[in-house]
């Protein structure tokens, strides 16, 4: 818990505007040309050569004109919103929206039989609460296949494909409670998801062992072949999990722990001066796995391995109170646990962790630096060019460091590492550089995801969006370019260039993501493509559709009261942007269907009588006329 005490202290004037910043950076040129010149009144030319200026003062340039594309695609997570979008960076437009663990009425996910098989064993639960989208990596480069998200509020992580941007595999990840940090594999690629299990709990939690006794409680570290999106196995730690990141080397990932004490309450949370980063080492934990030196829990054979004290998988590495995020440098040498409660971060090494392992040196030998940066630094993001970026949540700023000059100032030369503290607005949680978590990092672009904005925009009653902001690192001072309202609650991002994602345009007629469907249709000896049928089977109808803007392939079908319905309906239109969909009125029945794409819904026919179904994506002049009939008998 942090108390947000400079909440209402915070004064914003003009000063903060990003005119008026750049104003004071003018005066501060201005007054080192003469004194003299400050006093002087300004003319409406050295207003233009005002704006002139401002224009060449950006390396990078924020406009993104009507009709031209943005050079970066950004993947945002919805927060509890469940969701994750899609930005187009610079200009901050929201490109798109993926329903992943909630439900969406425009594209029918959670609804559709599709998505339901997805959502599999979690498909009657419509809530999720998203934070960490990461992209799938090679060499430690993002390779544009997949997004991968975890659910905090109901222990899940989603896959998301790159080359349609929907979702295809979700799990529920056992013998863990709320899975928080989550980043993948970089190095040699994304062989595995990691994420942590935040909140402890009996190991089996079946309610008859005891719920009293807290030593019995554990977090476990979760290993997920990304491939497949099954659990590979976990890795049970003392103290609970929070962030975690991995290095560019295939073999270390590491996570901070907010509550070594156990603590049930605030109090005893926060109660030592101390918590710790577990480093985990995965060729250990992996041959362990062969050996066969794991236990199982709770019926369901996932195999835990044993990481706490003492054990020969992991490391603790002791930092102050309370760390919270983990970020790993591009340059692939450092993990950074940011010390929220600590005004500092620590830097770990990531080459002295063999001789951690191997014992040769003391867990905090491995601590090259602890540079203290300002009140609640929450996560930091890194360029290309030695420098990182760290929120400072309390302080409601970024601050930037350089990374190299805060060791030697650890190691007792006098050298400032701190180059710049920049007001955002306000509280930053996450920050996210342009391809900073890969070896790809461009120092182009940082966002500042806030949680709050107040008065940055109209008020809007008592909720308020949040303030994700865009700032320009390419040149040697940080430059505030945008203020980009947002619903709640992106906590995290990923800048990806365009060059590394190839989305399709159109749907492959046998797409995985609807295999399951015209199988189905195989099986009733139904083609899709041609087809327009009713099959029946017992009380349950099978109603094939065909749809060609602007009609379906049936006008009007027959079933009876009570029956149990599945609409499947087949997009044939070969054009782009042709998505089609299908609305039963009164049943809470919508589901979108992309261009050659199939899809279908279920639904019981409760209502006898005459029940209109439409088309609900708009895709033709005569689209209000793309309806037709379903006929109840009673
Ligand atoms: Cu810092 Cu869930 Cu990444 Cu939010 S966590 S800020
Ligand atoms: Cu088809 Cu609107």
């Amino acid at each position: 818990m942090i108390d947000n005490k400079n909440n209402d202290n915070i004064e914003v004037s003009a000063e903060t505007t990003l005119e008026n910043a750049d104003r004071r950076s003018l005066f501060s040129k201005t007054a080192m040309l003469g004194a003299g010149a400050v006093l002087a009144p300004m003319s409406a030319a050295m207003f233009s050569s005002v704006a002139q200026a401002k224009r060449v003062e950006y390396a990078n340039s924020p406009v993104v004109h009507p009709g031209e594309l943005d050079e970066y695609y950004g993947f945002w997570s919805g927060g509890h919103s469940g969701e994750v979008r899609i930005m187009g960076l610079p200009s901050m437009r929201e490109l798109m929206r993926i329903p992943v663990f909630n439900i969406d009425s425009a594209t029918g996910w959670g609804l559709t039989d599709e998505s339901k098989r997805i959502k599999g064993e979690s498909a009657h639960i419509l809530a999720g609460d998203s934070h960490h989208p990461h992209m799938s990596m090679t060499d430690g480069r993002y390779n544009g296949k997949y997004v991968f998200i975890n659910d905090k509020a109901n222990s899940r992580v989603a896959r998301i494909r790159c080359d349609v941007m929907k979702t295809d595999k979700m799990l529920t990840v056992p013998n863990v409670q709320a899975v928080h940090g989550l980043r993948v594999q970089k190095v040699p690629y994304t062989k595995y998801v990691i994420c942590n299990g935040e909140f402890e709990i009996p190991m089996n939690n079946d309610g008859k062992a005891s719920m009293e006794d807290v030593s019995t409680y554990r977090s476990l570290f979760n290993v997920i072949n990304a491939d497949t999106m099954e659990m590979a196995f976990q890795v049970m730690v003392d103290g609970n999990l929070d962030n975690t990141d991995a290095d560019y080397d295939g073999k270390y990932f590491a996570s901070t722990c907010y509550n070594s004490e156990m603590g049930m309450s605030l109090g005893e949370m926060i109660a030592s001066e101390r918590d710790h980063v577990v480093v985990f080492s995965l060729a250990r934990c992996e041959a362990a796995l062969k050996a066969g030196k794991f236990k199982t829990y709770n019926g369901n054979g996932v195999p835990v391995l044993d990481g706490r004290k003492g054990s020969d998988l992991t490391r603790y590495i002791p930092v102050p109170k309370s760390p919270h995020g983990m970020n790993t440098s591009p340059s692939g040498k450092y993990f950074v646990a940011n010390g929220k409660l600590s005004p500092t971060v620590s830097i770990i090494a990531i080459d002295k962790l063999d001789a951690l392992f191997d014992d040769k040196i003391k867990p905090r030998d491995t601590i090259v630096a602890e540079p203290e940066l300002g009140l609640g630094p929450l996560h930091t993001a890194f360029d290309n060019r030695g420098f990182a970026y760290t929120t400072l949540f309390l302080d409601s700023q970024i601050v930037k460091w350089d990374v190299e000059e805060a060791i030697r100032a650890h190691n007792g030369e006098k050298v400032n590492y701190i180059k710049q503290k920049l007001d955002v607005h306000y509280q930053p949680g996450h920050n996210h550089t342009s391809q900073g978590e890969t070896r790809d990092a461009d120092g182009k672009w940082l966002v500042s995801l806030c949680k709050f904005s107040k008065d940055r925009f109209l008020p809007v009653g008592p909720l308020r969006p949040e303030n994700d902001q865009l700032i320009d690192i390419s040149g040697d001072e940080m430059k505030l370019v945008h203020d980009g309202p947002t619903f709640a609650e992106p906590h995290d991002c990923m800048i990806v260039h365009r060059s590394k994602v190839k989305p399709q345009k159109l749907w492959t007629r046998d797409d995985p993501m609807f295999a399951d469907t015209l199988a189905i249709a195989k099986a009733d000896g139904v083609n899709t493509m041609i087809d327009n049928k009713v099959i029946r089977d017992g009380n349950k109808v099978r109603v094939y559709m065909t749809s060609v803007a602007p009609v379906y392939g049936m006008n009007e079908f027959r079933v009876k009261l009570g029956d149990e319905v599945t609409v499947i309906v087949t997009n044939l239109d070969m054009v782009e942007d042709v998505t089609h969909g299908f609305c039963m009125t009164n049943h809470g029945v919508q589901m979108e269907i992309g261009p050659q794409a199939t899809a279908s819904i279920t639904f019981i026919a409760n209502k006898p009588g005459v029940q209109w179904y439409y088309c609900n994506w708009f895709c033709h002049a005569l689209h209000m006329e793309m309806r037709g009939r379903m006929l109840v008998e009673a």
